[in-house]
């Protein structure tokens, strides 16, 4: 049986799984959980996953979430030889630098978009001058990461710029990542969004989410 991807495409961790799925040419079920009507809130969700996050996996009756948790494992278990060499390899320094990028990602990259977004959205608070520059400063690691190569952890893409992609399309409803201050981001990004699935998979989603966001400023701009 496939596994079970539940999501929203709304949410980017819940894009960054997708987008894995794709490169492998993985089949997964995709159930879909409302997240803005609170779908991911239900009884029934919070017995797969108490901290009620999207996405979450189920495989063979077991459950797993956070994306980045995900994504590792589905590298492990369904990746082919050849697509773990690339994206994931077994080379244990190689590998634990993808999981710092993976770590990053899910502890400051992430969150700088995700905090502003969930207070604006669900607390009416606008966006403050500390979580610009928090956003900067978390922009400011990548850009060196991604200094004289490629992608974050070399010249081949891994799953940690699959992560890295999400949050920073997300990042940017609300803050613009100019090439003059951002240029390895932007030629960084410019080569994730020519990845052949990469629109197909974030369209819809961000564009609900971009709309969410950028209502909720304008109706705040106008008070
Ligand atoms: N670190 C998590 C973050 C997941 C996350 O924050 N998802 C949001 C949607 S974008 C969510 O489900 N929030 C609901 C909640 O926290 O109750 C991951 O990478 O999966």
């Amino acid at each position: 049986m496939a596994p079970i991807l539940y999501a929203d495409n709304l949410s980017p961790p819940a894009r960054a799984v997708m987008l894995l799925c794709k490169e492998l040419n993985l089949k997964v079920e995709i159930r879909e959980v409302d997240f803005c009507r609170g779908g991911h809130m239900q009884e029934q969700f919070i017995k797969m996953n108490p901290q009620h996050t999207l996405p979450t996996l189920e495989d063979n009756g077991k459950y797993l979430w956070d994306s980045h948790a995900i994504n590792t494992y589905i590298m492990s278990k369904y990746g082919k030889e050849e697509q773990q060499r690339r994206l994931y390899p077994r080379n244990v320094y190689q590998r634990a630098v993808i999981d710092q990028r993976l770590h990053f990602d899910n502890g400051v990259l992430f969150p700088a978009f995700r905090d502003v977004a969930s207070a604006l959205v669900g607390k009416n608070q606008p966006i403050t001058e500390a979580s610009i520059e928090r956003a900067h400063t978390a922009l400011g690691f990548l850009e060196q990461f991604l200094d004289g190569q490629k992608y974050s952890c070399g010249d081949e893409m891994s799953i940690a710029d699959l992560s890295f992609s999400v949050s920073i399309l997300a990042l940017k409803i609300w803050l613009p990542i100019e090439e003059k201050k951002y240029p390895n981001i932007t030629a960084w990004f410019r080569r994730m969004q020519s990845l052949p699935y990469f629109s197909e998979v974030n369209e819809e989603g961000h564009e609900k989410l971009r709309k969410l966001v950028q209502g909720k400023m304008a109706e705040l701009s106008k008070k």
